[in-house]
């Protein structure tokens, strides 16, 4: 399995959370919420592409030529505050995604890992659970009555250098 010398290959990731309080009349209805828990939260690891990412999920190389996630990305470890029973959530397929109820923010560590044939050691991300508000661009006001949704979303590009061979046709679907 030969690596290609001096060329770089990067796909584009998106890690972020989307978060918004819970409301008494939840609360009522879902006996298992905590009281000490305040809000509930999403966070997720996906394409920025979503329409074609989802589309393509299951698709791989065979389908159109796409951007999605599964292609490159096998497995996402994500590990959550230690205050959280199983704190490292490990998701073997997309949708990349854990949803928990909670208090507080906390550092997010987000491992990704790669096919087998890249032969790449696992990335490290970190992202920062965002549950309040802080500024008016932020906090979208919902028309359903429920309390906003805050998000805090960062894009990255994972760079490969000196990709394997089989990597790299497997990323270009060749
Ligand atoms: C800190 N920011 O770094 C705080 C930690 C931890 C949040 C916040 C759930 C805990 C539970 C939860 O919201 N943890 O289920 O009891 O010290």
């Amino acid at each position: 399995n030969k690596r290609i010398r001096s060329l770089q290959i990067s796909r584009p990731v998106v890690i972020g959370n989307t978060a918004r309080a819970i409301t008494p009349e939840e609360r009522e209805k879902d006996a298992t919420i905590p009281p000490t828990h305040t809000h509930r939260w999403t966070i997720s690891v996906r394409s920025p592409s979503p329409q074609r990412a989802e589309s393509s999920y299951d698709e791989g190389c065979e389908g159109i030529h796409d951007e999605g996630l599964s292609t490159w990305l096998r497995r996402v470890q994500i590990r959550l505050h230690d205050t959280y029973k199983d704190n490292n959530r490990t998701l073997d397929k997309p949708p990349f995604v854990v949803s928990e109820t909670g208090w507080g923010e906390f550092e997010v560590v987000i491992r990704l890992h790669f096919p087998s044939e890249a032969g790449e050691r696992p990335m490290v991300l970190h992202h920062m659970l965002k549950l309040h508000p802080w500024n008016v661009t932020s906090s979208i006001p919902r028309d359903d009555g429920l309390p906003p949704t805050v998000h805090s979303w960062q894009y990255d590009e994972i760079v490969f250098s000196d990709p394997h061979e089989s990597f790299f046709h497997l990323l270009t679907c060749n």
